[in-house]
């Protein structure tokens, strides 16, 4: 039966820098999920005589926001929607999925790397027909449905199982379940040297792969251990699990410690790595070393030509505006264009669509291709098998070849997390009031060169994106930058991110802390953090 039930919107469902994130108990509120999946519809045109994937990463209410998305599409005209097995999804593979199938877009339910259970995390984003996220015209369209929704239409029926594979249909919509594995393990064989990287493993080369109780397990065993045939076991915590086994699956060193302590012991593994909730972001490591997400995206861009997948070398490279500028100097080397978006990878998808750029990347571990249109985990993963499998070398030996190459982008981002939200806002609006006052004043010894608060115009669309996060540039080309996420579901956190570049004759092995001592006293004395927010050290390193 089709049934129209009248709701008053909801105040705050504003979608942040990936889809609308609230804590688990929010969304559970009565009607909470449909105003918002009712205004991602309207937002589209709606959804009728379309297709959509729907799929999540597994957190608490994955289950049940799938069964009301698929009730809420059945009744308002879908023909058809894919969902992955028990209602499972990484991101990655969704988008694959709307692309392969050529489909109307899909919604994917994840808060990605943060916590997720009752108590916790839960988020839901749309993805458009090219598989990447919504854009910010069609976000501010969602939120501006939001505030004037009146009723939104289902369909009433028991629950579907999602856990039989194969084809069923919901009132006259017909749903695909499918094994959420297959198709994306398919595409990973296609674009990397499979036989290279699996001799390697019987060789005896080791890895740990962390799954983190997250979306990847299935995927890292079915791809490491099951095609590739790395040792039973290489994938830690690989069953996901609604709390994610009380595990924070946010791949960095302080959240995956159980990891960094294996790598860097003195048995450690050959090479390393963890994903997070919703897989598309990854850290990459090598025994005793720690491989920065922006060293990361440069050294793939400069040797993705050994994969198959990319043996005709690369259009060109993305990064956001915070992430170092390391890849910007392999790009200069390879004489290819290299981009700089605001952060979020819905700024990727038009370079990437036009065919401008192959690889993108952020500081925040997230690497991706134009293989699909999210950033992707297990794909980092991979693409870095795969260059370890041709150049025989350990990850140390990668890294300082690329570094006495191309120099060194000491990089490190500080986080402030659980700030008062006004104590936040007023140390922005405060810092912005200086921008113009700031260039050829002297902080910690160096001179500022210009400061400014980024905008972002698109070279695809022309839409222009502002307030993008405020950046403080030295004369050295060293440089600072501010900005409050827009991932958070408490208070403000903000990120302060600090590079400085060391040629390929200096000295290359300090601690980034230690190199980077000056710009972390300077962005302190900048914005007075500890004045305004009363905190004078981060909670989280990266
Ligand atoms: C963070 C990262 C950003 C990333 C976003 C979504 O956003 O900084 O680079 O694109 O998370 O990643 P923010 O606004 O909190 O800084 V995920 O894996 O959480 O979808
Ligand atoms: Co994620």
């Amino acid at each position: 039966m089709i049934r129209t039930i009248p709701v008053t919107p909801f105040e705050g469902q504003k979608p942040g820098t990936s889809g609308l994130r609230k804590k688990t108990r929010v969304f559970m509120q009565p009607h909470y999920l449909e105003c918002f999946v009712q205004a991602i519809f309207e937002s589209v045109g709606g959804v009728a005589g379309k297709t959509l994937v729907i799929g999540g990463d597994g957190r608490f209410y994955n289950d049940r926001a799938v069964q009301i998305i698929l009730a809420m599409a059945a009744g308002q005209g879908a023909v058809r929607a894919i969902v992955g097995q028990g209602g499972l999804l990484s991101t990655p593979a969704a988008s694959h999925l709307i692309r392969l199938n050529k489909t109307d877009g899909g919604i994917i339910l994840s808060a990605s790397h943060n916590p997720g259970g009752e108590d916790a995390d839960f988020g839901i984003k749309f993805n458009m027909p090219n598989g990447g996220p919504a854009p910010e015209s069609v976000t501010e369209a969602m939120y501006a449905a939001t505030c004037s929704i009146a009723e939104y239409t289902l369909f009433e029926a028991p629950d579907l199982d999602l856990d039989r594979i194969g084809k069923t249909s919901f009132g006259d919509m017909q749903v695909d379940i499918v094994d959420p594995v297959a198709d994306y393990a398919d595409l990973m064989e296609s674009l990397f040297d499979f036989p290279a990287i699996r001799a390697r493993f019987a060789a005896g080369f080791t890895m740990r792969f962390d799954a983190m109780c997250a979306i990847t397990g299935p995927y890292a065993v079915e791809l490491l251990e099951n095609r590739l045939g790395a040792a039973k076991g290489t994938v830690t915590h690989a069953t996901p699990l609604p709390d994610f086994g009380g595990m924070h699956p946010d791949p960095n060193p302080t959240w995956a410690h159980e990891l960094m302590a294996e790598m860097m012991g003195e048995d450690g593994p050959d090479f390393g790595a963890a994903s997070d909730g919703d897989g598309d972001r990854n850290m990459v490591l090598g025994r005793g070393v720690y491989v920065s997400p922006s060293d990361s995206l440069a050294v793939l861009a400069a040797n993705a030509h050994l994969a198959p997948g990319y043996a005709r070398g690369i259009a060109g490279i993305a990064r956001s505006m915070p992430t170092s500028g390391a890849a910007d100097r392999v790009a200069e080397a390879m004489g290819l264009p290299c981009f700089e978006t605001p952060t979020g990878w819905k700024f990727f998808g038009n370079l990437l669509d036009a065919g401008r750029v192959t690889l993108c990347g952020e500081e925040s571990f997230g690497t991706g291709s134009d293989h699909v249109r999210e950033k992707d985990g297990l794909w980092a993963v991979l693409l870095w098998l795969n260059i370890l499998a041709v150049r025989g070398q350990s990850v140390a030996g990668i890294l300082a070849d690329h570094w006495a190459r191309f120099g060194r982008n000491y990089y490190s981002r500080h986080d402030f997390e659980a700030i008062e939200v006004a104590k936040a806002d007023a140390m922005i609006v405060a810092l912005r009031a200086r921008l113009s006052d700031l260039s050829g004043q002297e902080v910690q010894g160096m001179t500022i060169r210009a400061a400014d608060d980024f905008a972002y115009s698109d070279p695809v669309d022309g839409s222009v994106s502002k307030h993008q996060g405020i950046r403080i540039l030295f004369e050295d080309g060293s440089r600072i930058v501010y900005r409050l996420s827009g991932t958070g579901t408490e208070g403000a956190t903000l990120r302060v991110y600090l590079e400085r570049y060391t040629p390929g004759t200096g000295d290359l092995q300090l601690d980034p802390q230690v190199a980077l001592a000056p710009m972390i006293k300077a962005a302190q004395e900048l914005a007075e953090i500890a004045r305004h927010t009363g905190r004078d050290s981060p909670d989280v390193l990266t």
